[in-house]
């Protein structure tokens, strides 16, 4: 049992000064509010509950920053995948397991207490599959173990290179999966996370570029349950080749022809009519922002005020992972709409803090999206939580949901994180930092 408290928390009612969060195992057990420390108690800053981050590739984080110079054409989505793709053909399995580790302690250290990781590398370069089938899937899952972040599994599908289930390129090999091959493959999948702690399996169809409508709907019903995510309408191209294919856009194809409901996060949805940002919203479905890799690759611009207006749920995610940061998503998000309006607090409610309304989306769309339950600071909640470092200059006129503007908009620091009651974050790193990052130097070594 541990006894945690706060100088402020954010509990489901709201706002609470002087709190004692008693741990026990996995679980918050007790939460008393306008208390003051005891001598057995572990005092900490501010606090709210860890954020989920829906949709990210760890291997990624290996080319952070290695591709931000121009190549012989001009630059776009379609030039980074192709670096991208030849980055992939440098992994084995060692490499993964040790970027995606360190990708993980990072968001740990940003406040994400579990990861969504949408996993499409299963093979080997040539495509061929490892021995073990979940050979990677077993490294995403031993990387999330040494992280301590809690991890909601999307095993990708992917069979074809564009709309009509065109023939995949060679580079792609290492990510096709038959629809039976797929299923096999979930299974393994669902052994390679049971070790870990509340760990949880989705299914993820990629894009309509890389399944077919029939091929959506057969990994749509492997979910049992869990969530189902899906890359959709992130580039212009897409939604062109989309309507050249289907005569329809690819948020309208998956309203109509496959049915989107709660269990359903659809990632990016950034290229919205009017009309798809109305019917998405309603349809329950959580739209996966990801508004830092949105800029990096230069996708365009989500709809958020409308889609926000109609109801929309949304959560937030890390995606290429060239950052690596929970408030800078929050921030972007506001930041990209000021600019294109020449406006302030666009995302606010009325009279209210912007910071606080990104914070309580994100928080129940990302819970949504990876299958959480989300009852936050809370007696019985899972004990993943947040704590702001009391002593930053940014915090010292800051209280209730101006500390979330702080955090987000001012740069104030995380001091502390628990994940399943086991604090990993500690003075702002990772408790495991000099080893994960050691490895990590290790593994790279050599290439590039
Ligand atoms: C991905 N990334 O799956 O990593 C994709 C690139 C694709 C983004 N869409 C591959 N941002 O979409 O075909
Ligand atoms: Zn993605």
């Amino acid at each position: 049992m541990v006894s945690l408290w706060f100088t402020q928390a954010l509990l489901p009612t709201g706002w609470a000064t002087g709190v004692r969060a008693r741990i026990e195992g996995n679980s918050i057990a007790s939460v008393e509010t306008g208390v003051a420390p005891a001598p057995g108690d572990d005092r900490h800053g501010p606090a709210f509950p860890g954020l989920a981050n829906v949709h990210s590739h760890a291997f990624q984080r290996g080319m952070a920053g290695l591709a931000e110079a121009a190549g012989p054409a001009d630059d776009d989505f379609w030039t980074w995948r192709e670096t991208m793709y030849r980055f992939v053909l440098t992994l084995d399995p060692d490499r993964i397991e040790a970027i995606a580790a360190l990708a993980f302690a990072e968001m740990a250290e940003a406040g994400f207490t579990t990861v969504g990781e949408f996993h499409y590398l299963h093979h080997t370069p040539d495509g061929a599959p490892y021995a073990n089938r979940a050979e990677l899937a077993e490294r995403i899952a031993a990387a999330a173990a040494s992280a301590g972040i809690g991890l909601t599994l999307l095993p990708v599908f992917y069979a074809h290179g564009n709309f009509g289930g065109a023939a995949p390129g060679p580079r792609q090999a290492r990510f096709l999966n038959t629809p039976d091959g797929y299923a096999a493959l979930l299974d393994c999948c669902r052994a390679a996370i049971a070790p870990l702690k509340d760990a949880r399996l989705g299914v993820a169809p990629h894009s309509l570029r890389a399944a077919t409508l029939d091929e959506v709907r057969a990994v749509a019903a492997l979910a049992k349950g869990g969530p189902i995510h899906i890359h959709a309408a992130e580039q212009t191209r897409e939604v062109e080749d989309c309507l050249a294919h289907f005569g329809a856009r690819p948020v309208d194809v998956l309203l109509d022809r496959i049915g989107l409901d709660a269990r359903w996060c659809l990632v990016h949805a950034t290229h919205l009519t009017e009309s798809e940002t109305k019917r998405l919203a309603q349809s329950g479905a959580t739209a996966g922002l990801c508004p830092v890799t949105e800029s990096n690759l230069g996708d365009g611009v989500f709809p958020a005020p409308a889609y926000l207006a109609a109801g929309g749920r949304f959560g937030i995610g890390t995606d290429s992972n060239i950052l690596i940061s929970a408030a800078d998503e929050l921030k972007a998000l506001e930041y990209i709409q000021r600019l294109v309006r020449r406006a302030r607090n666009v995302l606010a409610p009325p009279h209210g803090s912007t910071g606080r309304r990104l914070f309580d989306a994100a928080l129940a769309g990302g819970n949504r999206a990876l299958g959480l339950s989300a009852p936050g600071i809370a007696p019985g909640a899972p004990a993943d939580l947040v704590a702001l470092d009391a002593a930053s200059p940014a915090l010292a006129l800051a209280k209730d949901d101006a500390l979330l503007d702080a955090w987000i908009f001012a740069g104030a620091p995380i001091a502390s994180v628990w994940r399943g009651g086991r604090r990993i974050v500690a003075d702002g790193r990772h408790v495991a930092r000099a080893a994960l990052a050691g490895r990590y130097r290790q593994a790279l070594a050599g290439l590039g």
